[in-house]
């Protein structure tokens, strides 16, 4: 599965070290109308009423800052927002985190204070601390400092990772087996998952008249912010392309796992007719449009789309003419076309080259691998996704910023979207490249750099699909152990949905140790396309 288009979820987490605070110009100015500009935040729902959750996300939006939609434990939030009586455990449990808390979260008052007095209030009094051993050590993690590097990647669409929010812990329970529903053929056997099957299927998708219909489905709801909707039809869509026949009557479409009556008439309707109703009426809607053409904005999510929708804005012109843009979707809006347009594989290829090319000038010896869609032999790749590494494990170190600035003055970087995240020993940038010579579009690329060490998991990471990720950690999770892109670990203890203990790193030189370790075969990149 691919995600959506040119943009994706923030792969790399944490944030703040001083180094980032090399943003553009343009993001740190602080006029009065966008004292919250610093903010990159995600509001836990749970506990706060709908309309002043609207409020909140509408107001913080209006003062230039940026709020997630999704949960998306990778993502550098500047704050997590809960609402006052919300503690930190029943935060984790909700939104699924089991590892250390690495974000700053503070209570809703304290956003309300900020938009009283229209300034950006120090939140040491608000903020939420979690129990835990105290590492004299460790140095204290400063309340106001803001990650600069706040991309606004409001489109986070891993459902997995996202969470319906609801306030009952059995609706947590309940989201929780459904999701996991979809990533493995109810089975604890590890065969049985997702991840451990090859995406080749024997026969192709029997449904692909309602499957079509259904992605449609899935693109409006996710437009509109409907994520739970969005959701079950990916899962119903899952289950339908690995049904070996040809759905031929309601009732077998109701049999199958994750689909209830309503979606099963919907499947029907379509089988019968060729036609679903509901989807006509979306296409019919000119808001519904608009919101999803605004949606594909790179750097604006639901909520902007429904900003610049109730500011009057109707057209991507309209947009670049009069709407209050930040960088990224300065450069979205720009290059709106060609970031819409996936690009043939050979033009990756190409692109690759380049980068390759230029990253061995800098150190012989140096890997470059293009990972994601290209790597799992799609035929259209959204954007181009280079990890690079150097086997003597340290001369890796030397190429970040030399390559970026040899691609930049070669004219082949056009635009910067996020100059350099780092988590760990991981560096990722991620811009805008054009090859030379006549009639070449701007494509989206990410250039990532990483420790040998941490080679294998990386290369699993990156090459995905974003599916088979979800389902590789949550088999991980069954067997006691936690897969990131930097490190696969053993032994990890978990109560509930919190780690206990952290485990430890089971070295992972290849990718072919980590399926090793988690007992599924391997599968090669191509057979990882779900
Ligand atoms: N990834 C992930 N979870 C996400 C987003 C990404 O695990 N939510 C991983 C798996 C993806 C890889 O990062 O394959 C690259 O992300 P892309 O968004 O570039 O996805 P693809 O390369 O698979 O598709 P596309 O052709 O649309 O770029
Ligand atoms: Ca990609």
């Amino acid at each position: 599965m691919s995600s959506k288009r040119s943009r994706k979820d923030a792969n790399i987490s944490e944030g703040g070290s001083s180094s980032k605070r090399i943003q553009l110009e343009e993001d740190n100015k602080v006029s009065e109308d966008s004292f919250l500009s610093a903010l990159n935040i995600f509001i836990l729902p749970a506990g706060i009423q709908k309309a002043r959750l609207t409020v909140l996300k509408t107001q913080v939006i209006r003062y230039g800052g940026r709020v997630q939609d999704m949960f998306d434990s990778t993502q550098n939030f500047s704050h997590i927002i809960v609402e006052d009586n919300i503690d930190i455990p029943r935060m984790k449990r909700i939104l699924k985190l089991d590892s250390a808390l690495e974000f700053t979260v503070v209570k809703s008052s304290w956003l309300s204070l900020c938009l009283r007095n229209k300034k950006l209030e120090n939140c040491e009094n608000y903020q939420l601390h979690e129990e835990k051993k105290v590492n004299l050590n460790s140095p204290k993690k400063e309340d106001n400092v803001i990650n600069p590097y706040n991309k606004s990647r409001e489109n986070a669409s891993d459902p997995v990772n996202s969470s319906d929010y609801e306030s009952s812990d059995e609706n947590e329970q309940n989201n929780e087996k459904d999701m996991t529903s979809t990533l493995h053929l109810k089975s604890p056997q590890t065969e049985k998952w997702i991840c451990a099957q090859s995406s080749k299927s024997p026969k192709p998708n029997m449904n692909k008249h309602i499957t079509d219909k259904l992605e449609e489905m899935v693109k409006t709801y996710e437009s509109t912010n409907d994520r739970w909707r969005a959701l079950g039809y990916q899962k119903a869509i899952q289950t339908l392309r690995r049904h070996p026949k040809e759905i031929s009557s309601w009732e077998e479409a109701k049999s199958l796992p994750s689909i209830g009556a309503r979606l099963a008439d919907k499947i029907w309707e379509i089988a019968q007719s060729g036609e679903l109703r509901k989807l006509k009426e979306f296409e019919s809607s000119e808001e519904l449009q608009i919101l999803k053409m605004f949606t594909n904005v790179w750097g604006a999510g639901p909520h902007t789309a429904q900003l610049w929708y109730q500011q009057g804005l109707r057209t991507i012109a309209d947009l670049q003419q009069k709407a209050h843009l930040n960088h990224q979707q300065k450069v979205g809006v720009r290059l709106y076309d060609d970031f819409l347009d996936r690009m043939p594989r050979e033009e990756a290829a190409e692109i690759e080259e380049v980068v390759k090319k230029a990253a061995e000038g800098i150190q012989p010896g140096i890997i470059a691998q293009t990972c994601g869609s290209y790597r799992r032999g799609q035929s259209t790749c959204g954007d181009v996704d280079i990890l690079i590494t150097h086997p003597d494990g340290k001369s890796h170190k030397n190429v970040f910023h030399k390559l970026l600035a040899n691609l930049k003055e070669s004219g082949f970087l056009t635009d910067d979207l996020v100059s350099a995240e780092e988590t760990g020993n991981q560096k990722k940038y991620m811009g805008v490249c054009k090859l030379p010579g006549q009639n070449r579009k701007h494509r989206r690329i990410d250039v990532i750099v990483v420790p040998y060490n941490e080679y294998g998991c990386a290369l699993v990471y990156f090459t995905g699909s974003a599916h088979f990720n979800r389902s590789l950690r949550h088999l991980c999770k069954k067997q006691n152990m936690s897969l990131n892109e930097h490190a696969l670990k053993q032994g990890v203890v978990r109560k509930g949905s919190e780690k206990i203990h952290e485990g430890t790193v089971v070295p992972t030189p290849t990718e072919e140790s980590v399926f090793k370790v988690l007992k599924i075969p391997y599968r090669p990149p191509e057979e990882r396309d779900h």
